[in-house]
């Protein structure tokens, strides 16, 4: 009796309904699919600490369409198949890129919005990305001076002709809301945030248009003069926020070349041709981080869309005067339906495997068919994990969401370019709402720490079902499938060194698997 018991225990999954317990998701719906999920200063879902289960157990995460939101649930592994006809077998000695992990971007839009809640508010909000009760972000964008989510035009060194950059002086922007922000999601975070920064514009007197927006570059060439100031520009840059505490782990050459260069823009931008980028960098901008006390930041090229590879790469890096200043590729995700990820990335990574690939921007809301905020929409969730597993399936080390907070318009952006945030504040009422977006970020942010590895997955038979499946330091793994259909079939995870997973992919869904290999 009490064997059979015990089977049928070990056999089954065993579901906490987190959605029910206290930390569950206060749902509400907008008619866009699926729920947001309602946060205050007091009260906020979360799936707090995760802790690695017993030896032979495992623990799914799933957020599904019909509204479940990282709900915890335990298992067993088995020694025998389930029978299930869709097998996906782990193989741990194929090895390919490590983690170097997700996150955001501290905008002034961000800021902005973040500090129109209250102290409260503001604190549960921040403790919802960076700390260990949230989803674990360990990267933050920050951008140099203003982009189009800014209230105003700016740099920091508006004074013409200022080609020592005398009167540098960074924003109140910085001053009094991205750097206080910064300091205190440091505070939250058991971890080093790594921040990157990436300018838009040039100062307009640097520039061939002389104005911060449409098409423009840098007047002279690389080594002249404006070249060489606008180097010195991001040194002045990481010397200013280090005096505040914050230091950067990286930066990339410029967001968006290709906007500046062969668009009239809307909003600030600075071209580059792959040719121009790659003999700035050899020529003014390595040199000046590299006899900096920044030599070790980590240089990123192109922070454009990945239809841009490996062209870019070929030119920037095939340049051994350029080549020895870069560290890595910056990817941003628009227009990635245009051409595979196997031409873009992965050649990219044969190429040039000691660069390493990390998308540095994505949002949801941006195309001109589906544009701005929709609370609840399930499908820009799919969106966002068939990005990131495609992303870690093709050798990207990490993947960087836009925005981390937008109004309900979804700005506030002086050009009204507005777009979808995985949390959107209100702030008349004190509250905001975590998109199904956050919970996609959730399920590889929260799970996918530091050098992990990316490893092989192999199926019995074919499946239309998305997934990445990786092994942690802590010699755990980690599995993340993604279904997109409206069917349910099981399956099961082999795993040579713990049996059989019995699992199931619910319709419209994003499941992490997690399990000790030891
Ligand atoms: C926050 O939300 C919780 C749950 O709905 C509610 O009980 C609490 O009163 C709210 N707190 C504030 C300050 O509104
Ligand atoms: C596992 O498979 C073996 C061999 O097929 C069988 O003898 C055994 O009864 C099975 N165990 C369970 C628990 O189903
Ligand atoms: C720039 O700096 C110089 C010297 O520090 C100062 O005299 C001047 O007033 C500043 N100009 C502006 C426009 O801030
Ligand atoms: C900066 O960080 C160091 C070490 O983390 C700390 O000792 C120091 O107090 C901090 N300084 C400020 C101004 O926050
Ligand atoms: C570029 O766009 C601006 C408006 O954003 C417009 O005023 C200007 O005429 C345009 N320039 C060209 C060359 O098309
Ligand atoms: C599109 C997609 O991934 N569909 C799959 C969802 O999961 C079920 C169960 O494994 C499959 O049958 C679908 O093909």
């Amino acid at each position: 009796m009490r064997e059979t018991a015990l089977f049928i225990l070990l056999a089954g999954i065993i579901t906490t309904a987190r959605a029910d317990s206290k930390d569950g998701c206060l749902a509400l719906n907008f008619g866009h699919g699926s729920v947001v999920c309602v946060c205050n200063a007091t009260y906020c879902d979360s799936l707090g600490r995760t802790v690695l289960p017993d030896a032979g157990q495992f623990l799914s995460y799933v957020s599904n369409k019909a509204g479940s939101r990282l709900m915890e649930s335990q298992g067993q592994f088995q020694k025998n198949s389930t029978g299930a006809a869709l097998r996906i077998t782990l193989n741990p000695s194929q090895k390919f890129q490590h983690i170097k992990g997700f996150g955001g971007a501290m905008t002034d839009a961000a800021a902005i919005n973040i500090l129109s809640l209250s102290s409260g508010a503001q604190d549960q909000l921040l403790r919802q990305y960076f700390s260990t009760d949230g989803i674990e972000y360990r990267f933050v964008r920050v951008p140099v001076a203003s982009c189009d989510f800014s209230t105003r035009l700016y740099t920091y060194a508006d004074t013409p002709e200022d080609y020592d950059l005398q009167n540098f002086t960074l924003a109140k922007e910085d001053v009094h809301m991205k750097i206080p922000l910064l300091q205190r999601a440091q505070a939250l975070s058991a971890q080093p945030l790594y921040l990157f920064a990436s300018a838009w514009s040039a100062p307009a007197w640097l520039k061939t248009n002389g104005a911060l927006i449409g098409k423009g570059s840098l007047k002279g060439k690389p080594g002249g003069k404006e070249h060489k100031t606008w180097a010195q520009y991001y040194i002045r840059f990481l010397e200013e926020y280090r005096k505040y505490n914050l230091s950067f782990w990286g930066l990339t050459s410029g967001n968006e070349p290709t906007a500046g260069e062969m668009t009239n823009y809307s909003f600030q931008a600075l071209g580059f041709t792959p040719e121009t980028q790659r003999d700035w960098i050899a020529l003014d901008l390595g040199p000046a981080l590299h006899s900096s006390s920044f030599s070790k930041t980590q240089l990123m090229i192109l922070d454009d869309n990945r239809l841009m590879l490996p062209h870019w790469a070929k030119v920037v890096l095939s340049d051994i005067k350029a080549a020895r200043y870069v560290h890595g590729i910056g990817v941003h995700w628009y227009f990635d339906r245009l051409v595979p990820p196997d031409v873009t990335l992965t050649s990219t990574h044969h190429l040039y495997p000691d660069y390493f690939l990390f998308a540095t921007e994505a949002c949801a809301g941006w195309s001109p068919v589906d544009r701005g905020v929709r609370l609840g929409s399930w499908d820009r969730a799919e969106d966002y994990a068939h990005d990131i597993i495609q992303d870690l399936n093709n050798y990207v080390t990490g993947w960087t969401d836009w925005n981390l907070a937008l109004n309900q318009d979804g700005g506030p952006n002086w050009v009204k370019n507005f777009v979808d945030s995985p949390i959107i504040v209100d702030p008349s009422k004190d509250i905001f709402y975590k998109q199904p977006t956050f919970y996609s970020m959730a399920h590889f942010s929260k799970f996918l720490w530091e050098e992990s590895q990316r490893v092989g997955v192999s199926f019995s038979q074919q499946t239309s079902l998305e997934m990445s499946a990786f092994i942690r330091p802590d010699a755990s793994a980690v599995l993340i499938i993604l279904n997109r259909s409206e069917e349910e079939v099981p399956f099961e995870v082999w795993d040579q060194t713990v049996g059989f997973l019995p699992g199931s992919a619910p319709p419209h869904s994003i499941l992490t698997l997690l399990w000790n290999r030891q």
